[in-house]
């Protein structure tokens, strides 16, 4: 029987040293690798194309995505950017109208100068997004929950109707693969930023990739080496180290936002919680087929900006600060800070909007914290 993504966080690509039998993946913090004679060498030339910590890292991403084939990058988007150069000028990209913020700066802000389209479309309306095709539509590229307004993608209907020229590509890095294994859902790629649930620790910035297609997965390695957006060992080990307890942090998390969900709907100082865990989210029964669980983000809406501004800054276990995913909770105004690269364009997100990266600390607590912050 193949073994449960529990048992493959742990143990994919990670045997014991063979020669000392250290049960942890060491970090090989070296940049060469010495060779016999002229290109004949123990399959690691050099660290921008290979590294043993690298490649632990990179099979267990595959094997916990239900994938063949893991890629590791600097950072989540240069996983992002990597995979689009894939494409060429005049090629077309179908991209969901709300991301993280830093994506759309990366692909209207420099890619489009390199001769890429994009077209921004409500991937709720799967109308909409089959009259976005074109001639030259080479990626569907969507999030599932967005970031930050928690809009659900529905992975399975979009890769049915994605013509087969077009690849579909999944960020993951909300979910993470205990939540949602989009390969198995048909999307071509899923990519994550593994700073955030992989890592789960607030303490190293990654990107990575899985997939099944042997010849993209080889453009892909091409582009890795060549582009050279690559993490260091140590980064490498301590994802790796994340993802060991993926499993167990996000069924807190879970629990701790749906708590935390609940209380602040039945707030009168909020006007509208978005959680897929909440059946008042428009997406519920989506998310009930999609999504194992319902995760530790969520958004609310309050009345005005400033309360907004107010509540970010009057919570003290729910930090103020950028990032997600954590063992630690974190709160921040997306209109300001993650997603200030939108304002003024079609997919600006509100500023009466707060998002939480609901951590793994005593539910208790978190409530207490947030029902301090938000009263008079
Ligand atoms: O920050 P980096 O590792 O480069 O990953 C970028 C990225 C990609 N995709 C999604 C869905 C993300 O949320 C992010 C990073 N997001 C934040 C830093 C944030 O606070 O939303």
């Amino acid at each position: 029987m193949p073994h449960h993504l529990d048992t493959l966080a742990i143990h994919a690509g990670q045997e014991p040293d063979p020669t000392t039998g250290a049960i942890m993946t060491p970090i090989y913090q070296t940049s060469t690798y010495v060779q016999a004679a002229p290109a004949e060498h123990k399959g690691y030339e050099y660290s921008r194309t290979d590294n043993p910590t690298r490649t632990a890292l990179q099979e267990c991403v595959a094997a916990i995505e239900g994938g063949k084939f893991g890629l590791a990058f600097a950072s989540g988007l240069a996983a992002i950017d990597t995979i689009m150069r894939l494409f060429s000028p005049g090629d077309h990209i179908i991209v969901g109208d709300d991301v993280y913020g830093g994506t759309f700066r990366l692909f209207e802000k420099v890619l489009a100068r390199y001769g890429l389209t994009f077209s921004w479309v409500d991937l709720t309306d799967l109308d909409a997004v089959k009259a976005a095709f074109t001639p030259a539509t080479r990626l569907l590229w969507l999030e599932t929950p967005t970031n930050p307004m928690l809009r659900l993608a529905d992975i399975a209907a979009l890769a049915a109707l994605a013509p087969e020229r077009v690849l579909v590509a999944v960020d993951n890095t909300f979910c993470s693969p205990a939540i949602q294994q989009p390969l198995l859902l048909g999307a071509d790629i899923v990519m994550h930023s593994s700073t955030k649930y992989l890592g789960g620790h607030s303490d190293v910035v990654g990107g990575v990739v899985a997939l099944n297609d042997p010849d993209i997965y080889a453009r892909l390695k091409f582009l890795q080496n060549a582009i050279g957006a690559v993490p260091g060992p140590m980064d490498c080990f301590l994802t790796l180290r994340g993802i060991k307890t993926l499993g167990v942090r996000i069924e807190r998390h879970s629990s701790n936002a749906t708590a935390v969900a609940r209380m602040l709907e039945d707030h009168p100082a909020v006007r509208q919680v978005i959680y897929p865990g909440l059946d008042s989210h428009p997406q519920y029964a989506l998310a009930q087929r999609q999504m194992r669980l319902p995760g530790g983000m969520l958004s609310v809406v309050l009345d005005t900006a400033e309360q907004a501004h107010r509540l970010v800054t009057r919570t003290k276990l729910f930090a103020l600060a950028e990032s997600l995913g954590g063992v630690e909770s974190l709160i921040e105004h997306p209109y300001s800070m993650t997603h200030a690269s939108t304002a003024d364009s079609d997919i600006a997100v509100p500023p009466q909007l707060v998002r939480l990266s609901v951590g793994i600390e005593h539910v208790d607590d978190l409530i207490d914290d947030l029902r301090t912050a938000l009263a008079d």
